[in-house]
């Protein structure tokens, strides 16, 4: 199990599939660097950010899929782990930030559809509702997205949400973390935390 949980009450989680950005985009929200590895896969325990003074943190969860030199056993292990993090800290996790790539991301759910499996995107946005984990979906590499209102309605449309996505920009964020365009992002995640009495936090996020 994961035991390098810094003692900190509140805690936003980001979580996806390994190579989506969320190195970069972590980067972004706090405007530190932090070593954690190039390689995708590499990362195979929560990465903590308590940079901050107040009582509270980011977690960027080990990316989970296709990870290359990582077999199979392992990557279940590290998907059971991240399922039992979260239920044990869902209690003070306030927002659970689901990353995906916009450009490959309704192509994958869709490959991975079938008789008895649900992707993993899917599933885990799902896993955070069910545990009452409010959800924003990062739709982040828009930068390489040509159909941007075709592709968001898909994803909508997979997620279970009733396109058109403009009317769930509270939980469909596209953004471009490479380019340091995440301002859909910070709006839906302080609109959440706003509905939570957390304005504190909101200065994270602007
Ligand atoms: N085009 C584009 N590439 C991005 C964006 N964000 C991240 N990347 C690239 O995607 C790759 C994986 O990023 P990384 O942050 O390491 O992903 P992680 O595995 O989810 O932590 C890197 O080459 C990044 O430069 C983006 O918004 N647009
Ligand atoms: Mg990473």
């Amino acid at each position: 199990m994961f035991e390098n949980r810094p003692g900190r009450a509140d805690e936003i989680i980001f979580v996806g599939r390994s190579n989506v950005g969320k190195s970069t985009l972590m980067r972004e929200i706090t405007g530190h660097s932090f070593d954690t590895g190039s390689k995708p896969g590499v990362t195979r325990s929560p990465n903590h950010y308590d940079w901050a003074s107040d009582d509270f943190m980011l977690t960027d969860l080990p990316g989970f899929g296709f990870m290359s030199g990582v077999p199979e056993e392992q990557r279940e292990q590290i998907k059971t782990n991240i399922v039992h993090y979260i239920e044990d800290h869902a209690d003070d996790i306030l927002v659970g930030v689901l990353v995906v790539d916009g450009k490959s991301a309704v192509d994958i759910i869709d490959r991975h559809s079938g008789e008895d499996e649900i992707p993993y995107d899917v599933e885990m946005f799902y896993f955070l509702r069910d545990v009452g984990i409010p959800v924003v979906v990062a739709v982040n590499k828009m930068d390489k997205v040509d159909d941007e209102d075709e592709r968001l309605n898909e994803l909508c449309d997979r997620l279970g949400l009733h396109p058109p996505w403009k009317q769930w920009r509270d939980t469909i964020a596209p953004i471009s973390a490479k380019r340091g365009n995440i301002d859909a992002l910070n709006e839906a995640v302080k609109t959440e935390l706003h509905e939570q009495k957390r304005d504190d936090l909101m200065k994270f996020f602007s």
